[in-house]
């Protein structure tokens, strides 16, 4: 049985060997993972643990909420707040940023998460995940204030998610391109399953909710139809569509086999640049699909060049295999 590198191992290394990432931050990163192991042990347990179906609650989005999405949200603060690595948390779970009380020991990193993306998905037992993205907190003595997320992707040290599918799968990035490590529910550790993650620069598959066609601006119905065209169109090949309406679910399969996702602006509400949230959801899955040769754009700029003005803020995301996203962004071009 071949030594498999933990993902501990892992961290230490990129902490000793590539000096990559400092041990605050190594840590942080571990706690995050524990944080993940807990989530998953509720998500497997289902009906058993009497976690499906919605709290009496809603989010900050105006969305009911899941009672597992309070669970994980509560996993990851308790985990995290008293650890020591932390200033300040950012949740889409929560309206404001959650402070590390005074009584614990103040970290320099900010930590924002959807603590549990795909939530419509958790009752009916498909794929959902954690999506992590983490900050460095200014340099300066005072305290910690909202604006002070308000970084853009380019800032982030660390970015990543853990599915909760078939397998329990970690996927992460501190720069140094993408790594896998799948959960040992024997020895209760992440393991190195894959690294040096790449996404092939074309490919046949997007992924896409098509129920929104009549909504969307004419670049992404451009886009969508030369697919569909297939190898009569323009594409001169035939196109496949997956929609999981799990985003981490739908990353993971184009990290792990290419192809494109795309959540685009649509005019059922004009003022809002997209669904999908930028700075839990957009920017670390961004980092991860860049970091594997992918792109990620909104339609017209790079999402992790974006200047965010709100903690909350939502954009419209096209990524995954390069040559793709060039396409669909360079269709905007031509408006
Ligand atoms: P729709 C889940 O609610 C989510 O935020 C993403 O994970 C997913 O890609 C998208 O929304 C699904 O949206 O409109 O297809 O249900």
């Amino acid at each position: 049985m071949s030594s498999r590198i933990s993902l501990t191992r892992y961290l230490v290394e990129q902490q000793r060997i590539d000096g990559h990432i400092p041990s605050q931050l190594r840590l942080l990163l571990e706690v995050v993972a524990r944080s993940c192991k807990s989530i998953s042990q509720a998500v497997n347990k289902g009906a058993l643990g009497g976690v499906l179906g919605s709290a009496s609650s809603e989010n900050v989005q105006g969305e009911i909420q899941k009672k597992l999405d309070i669970i994980a949200n509560e996993v990851l603060i308790e985990a995290n707040e008293w650890g020591g690595h932390l200033a300040a948390m950012a949740s889409e779970e929560m309206d404001g940023i959650y402070l590390v009380p005074n009584r614990y020991p103040q970290g320099e990193y900010l930590l924002l998460f959807d603590p549990l993306d795909g939530s419509s998905n958790i009752d009916v037992n498909v794929s959902i995940g954690t999506i992590f993205s983490v900050l460095k907190k200014p340099d300066d003595d005072r305290g910690v204030e909202a604006g002070d997320f308000l970084q853009p992707g380019t800032a982030q040290v660390a970015a990543g998610y853990c599915i909760y599918g078939p397998q329990t799968t970690l996927v992460l990035t501190v720069g140094d391109g993408v790594a896998m490590f799948t959960l040992d529910r024997e020895q209760g550790s992440f393991v190195l399953t894959e690294e040096n993650v790449r996404i092939p620069e074309d490919t046949k598959e997007f992924a896409i909710n098509m129920s929104n066609m009549r909504h969307w601006d004419e670049p992404v119905k451009r886009y969508i139809d030369e697919c569909l065209q297939g190898k009569e169109g323009p594409r001169g090949k035939d196109f496949n569509m997956r929609w999981i309406a799990s985003m981490v679910a739908d990353v993971h399969r184009i990290l792990t086999r290419g192809g494109i996702f795309m959540y685009p602006w649509d005019k059922r509400e004009p003022n809002k640049p997209g669904k999908l949230r930028l700075m839990y959801e957009a920017n670390p899955m961004s980092w991860l699909i860049e970091q594997a040769g992918g792109a990620a754009t909104n339609g017209k700029q790079r999402i992790m060049d974006i200047q965010p003005t709100q903690l909350h803020e939502r954009v419209s995301v096209i990524l995954g295999s390069k040559n793709e996203v060039e396409r669909v962004t360079s269709y905007h071009s031509t408006l």
